[in-house]
């Protein structure tokens, strides 16, 4: 039986749990393949140098990155393409999250494999906040910390499951937020395991 969708508030993140059901999850993963084929995931290295846990890859106008030279907005993958387009069901969810006319210009495609995390951080690098991000599950069942406007103070988690959506904006779009770990093999919607994630924001 397919799980009803209910809303959470969390420190003024919209969790909406089940949003997508098994069919729309299968859907978007297929979308999501072409994207992988023409912009392969890749392991960024932060600025301090080492590699990210979390591999990555975008979609949009713009594709979210990070070296040594610090966390920016890149119009071309790593291989010198322009990232591919947004998926279309991926739009989908934004439009009816949201509201808006304005379509998001990067679709950020996070994986986490066996072991791979997130550190708390703020999504920042966009130029205007008032912009909410939306951020969608796929696949293994992921530990979401929530925190704070600043990085101080105590923290809550949530479990993310796959076809769960966050929204993370107005008061709370600068609210620190992270990813402890991964139940790898939790789900089935991806053959080789793992999570996928996607955050779609509007970054100029
Ligand atoms: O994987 C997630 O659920 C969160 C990803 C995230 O916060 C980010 O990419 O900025
Ligand atoms: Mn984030």
């Amino acid at each position: 039986m397919a799980t009803a969708m209910t809303r959470l508030r969390v420190r003024g993140f919209d969790i909406w749990k089940s949003y997508l059901d098994s069919p729309s999850q299968t859907e978007l993963i297929s979308a999501l393949r072409p994207v992988l084929k023409a912009a392969p995931l890749f392991s960024p290295d932060t600025p301090y140098g080492k590699p990210m846990t979390v591999r990555m890859t975008s979609a949009g106008r713009f594709g979210w990155f990070s070296d040594r030279r610090g966390y920016r907005y890149e119009e071309r993958h790593p291989n010198g393409s322009r990232w591919p387009e947004i998926p279309e069901p991926a739009l989908r969810i934004w439009s009816d999250l949201t509201g808006l006319d304005r379509q998001p210009d990067c679709c950020l495609i996070n994986y986490y494999g066996e072991g791979a995390r997130m550190g708390l951080h703020q999504d920042k690098d966009e130029a205007d906040f008032s912009f909410p991000v939306v951020s969608v599950s796929l696949g293994d069942d992921g530990m979401f910390r929530i925190g704070n406007l600043t990085r101080a103070g105590k923290t809550e988690s949530v479990w993310l499951n796959s076809g769960d959506v966050v929204v993370m904006g107005g008061d709370a779009r600068l609210t620190y937020h992270g990813v402890d770990r991964i139940r790898f093999g939790s789900s089935r919607l991806l053959p080789r395991g793992g999570r996928l994630n996607l955050t779609l924001r509007v970054v100029t």
